[in-house]
């Protein structure tokens, strides 16, 4: 292991699985509910605005309700006491990450706290429901204010940043995704060409688990924080 080690950990659905979050992709997600080309792409949004700002404002409202579960907890102790550096690439748009007290955080995804104005493109912190009304605070735009969601057909965030880190990282950790959505999908052979090691941590092996040296099958808020014991330890070697 190098002295000071760099540690990229991308999350997925999964990881707030056992928080009460809904997955999307399991037998009972939320895309077993509603067709994702209805809610998660702007063409939806563009032609039913209502029915979009309904979906999210749903999922916004549970935030409160949900905590962060081990596995989160276990990040945070693998940030504050890895030598090297730490960084959550997140799928997610739940808020668990922050809330458990990581620091080190990239929503490529976007966030259900967090507006976006169509017509001036500020980003604003945002609580409670966006409507077909709302009005931006930036530019005054009414009707404009959108979740700051990377939805289907978008560019997620921060590519440029996340393409650096997994160059530059010496381990490689997936939690909790299926492996079903680009470019996230692919992080792990990004890490993998510039010799990091790589492991998955999923209840099940997810679609690209052949591309991981190593995987480890259950539930992340177990898995999780005997991994980072191993880390911590020095007793776990990449
Ligand atoms: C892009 C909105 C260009 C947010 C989400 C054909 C047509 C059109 C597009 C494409 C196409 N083919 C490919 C594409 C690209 C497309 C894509 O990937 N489509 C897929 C469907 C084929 N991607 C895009 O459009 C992206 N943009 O590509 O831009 C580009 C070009 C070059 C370089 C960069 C970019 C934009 C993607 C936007 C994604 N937005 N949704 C929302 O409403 O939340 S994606 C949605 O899926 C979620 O946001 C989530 O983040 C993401 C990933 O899902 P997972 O997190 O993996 O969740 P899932 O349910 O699938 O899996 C959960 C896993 O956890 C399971 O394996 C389960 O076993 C496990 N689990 C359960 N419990 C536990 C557990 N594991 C451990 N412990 C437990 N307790």
């Amino acid at each position: 292991m190098a002295v000071t080690s760099n540690i990229v950990i991308l999350t997925g659905a999964g990881i707030s699985a056992e928080s009460g979050v809904n997955t999307f992709r399991d037998r009972n997600g939320i895309w077993s509910r509603v067709r994702l080309e209805d809610v998660a792409t702007p063409e939806a949004f563009a032609a039913h605005p209502g029915r979009v700002q309904k979906f999210y404002n749903q999922r916004r409202a549970q935030l409160p309700s949900v905590k962060p579960n081990p596995a989160h907890h276990a990040l945070v102790r693998l940030e504050q006491s890895h030598a090297g550096s730490v960084t959550i690439v997140t799928q997610n748009v739940d808020d668990l990450h922050e809330r458990a007290g990581s620091q080190n955080i990239i929503h490529m995804h976007g966030e259900l706290n967090r507006s976006l104005c169509a017509a001036c493109g500020a980003s604003a912190p945002h609580r409670g429901d966006l409507s077909i009304d709302s009005e931006c605070a930036s530019c005054g735009a009414i009707g404009r204010l959108r979740p700051d969601i990377v939805w289907f057909g978008e560019m997620p965030y921060q590519m440029d940043r996340i393409y650096d880190l997994l160059r530059d990282c010496d381990l490689f950790l997936s939690v909790g995704t299926s492996g079903n959505v680009y470019p996230a999908a692919q992080f792990v052979q990004e890490a993998d060409r510039h010799g990091a090691h790589t492991v998955e941590i999923n209840l099940e092996p997810s679609l690209g688990v052949s591309d991981f040296a190593e995987a480890r099958h259950g539930k992340a808020g177990t898995l999780l924080p005997t991994f980072v014991d191993e880390v911590l330890s020095g007793q776990y070697r990449f």
